[in-house]
């Protein structure tokens, strides 16, 4: 029967990568093995973020816990997991975090091919609130087998081989491009497992919602100030969007995703290159809004060509619904003829 099949016949993100690795007969399943690390690392995540709300009840969170050790905060806590995982897979040489100031440049003996950008718990300020928190990564190959440099890392983003991020929230939920679509996973807690429960998504062309923090629109530049009363008041008779900013980038870029719509994090007088930062915030969602059929751009181009300087750069974002992006576009290039 259908509806047994597919109770019965669980496509774990395991075993969803080992299909798509068997499109690569040349590929050493290296690929599958660095990916079930960073499976690993979110479930690990997932499980405490869950229970941080709790610790924090009973005292444990960011003070000393029962055993009288500092209680590490959990956006440190995740990141010591992600690095040690990461490593411990043999398949990565360069590693950037959000979280440490410098690359990790793994020892020759456990290095790999991969080069992983990450931000272990992104909007981590707002875990006790109890608002959705996730990781965010992006993963390219080195550019040469000789020794890894900073060269390596600092690639445009449509170099990356795969993206993805994972979601803490109502459900744990881990998306998902491995260059070709994007795909949806959700955690099932009693099998430990990922089960793919959004095969194949496509963001609508055109969306309805825009997502911006308004409490910056004294600084925004002109074409952001013009999309943002286009979005309230409409001059084509279309009826206006609504606003839905949640303020965690992974929870409204992935609003976005499924529902279609435009986030923006612009540039302003007080931020030129905005707030968010290149390589493992800008870089994954766009990577994921293109193979969804969306875009993304920095104002200035799109924001996949962009050739970072250094690993923390930060650049303005404007993605999702390839029409809504589009408008921004044409007036970020009508301010450019002035
Ligand atoms: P603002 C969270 O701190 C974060 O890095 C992203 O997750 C989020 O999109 C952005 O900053 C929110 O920034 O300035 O609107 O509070």
């Amino acid at each position: 029967h259908a509806a047994d099949a597919h109770r019965t016949d669980l496509m774990t993100i395991t075993r969803f990568v080992l299909n798509e690795q068997s499109k690569h007969p040349e590929s050493r399943g290296d690929f599958t093995i660095l990916l079930s690390h960073i499976v690993l690392g979110c479930k690990f995540v997932c499980t405490a973020v869950n229970k941080a709300g709790l610790a924090k009840l009973i005292g444990l969170a960011g003070e000393t816990n029962v055993q009288g050790e500092e209680q590490k905060k959990l956006d440190v806590l995740s990141n010591d997991v992600f690095v040690k995982a990461l490593i411990s897979s043999g398949r990565t040489c360069i590693l950037v975090s959000e979280e440490d100031e410098e690359a990790t440049f793994v020892e020759p003996s456990q290095r790999g091919r991969y080069v992983v950008v990450f931000d272990p718990l992104d909007g981590s300020s707002n875990i006790d609130c109890g608002v959705s928190i996730g990781t965010i990564f992006g993963i390219y190959m080195v550019k040469h087998s000789n020794e890894p440099t900073l060269d390596d890392v600092l690639q445009p983003g449509e170099n990356m081989v795969a993206a993805g991020y994972c979601m803490y929230g109502s459900s744990c939920t881990f998306v998902l491009s491995t260059g070709v679509g994007v795909n949806g996973f959700t955690l099932d807690p009693s099998l430990g497992e990922f089960i793919l429960t959004h095969p194949d998504i496509k963001i609508p062309n055109k969306g309805k919602i825009y997502s911006v923090n308004e409490g910056n629109a004294k600084n925004w530049d002109g074409p952001t100030a013009k999309y943002v009363e286009k979005c309230k008041f409409p001059t084509d008779g279309s009826s206006s969007k609504s606003l839905r900013y949640i303020g965690s980038m992974v929870a409204d870029v992935h609003r976005t995703l499924l529902y279609g719509g435009i986030f923006l994090y612009p540039a302003d007088k007080k931020s030129p290159n905005g707030k968010l930062r290149v390589l493992y915030e800008v870089f994954p969602m766009s990577f994921l809004m293109e193979r969804a059929g969306g875009q993304a751009f920095t104002g200035k181009q799109r924001a996949l060509e962009l050739v970072p300087k250094n690993i923390h750069e930060r650049s303005p974002i404007f993605l999702g619904s390839y029409d809504d992006v589009e408008e921004i576009k044409a007036l970020y290039a009508a301010e450019g003829k002035e």
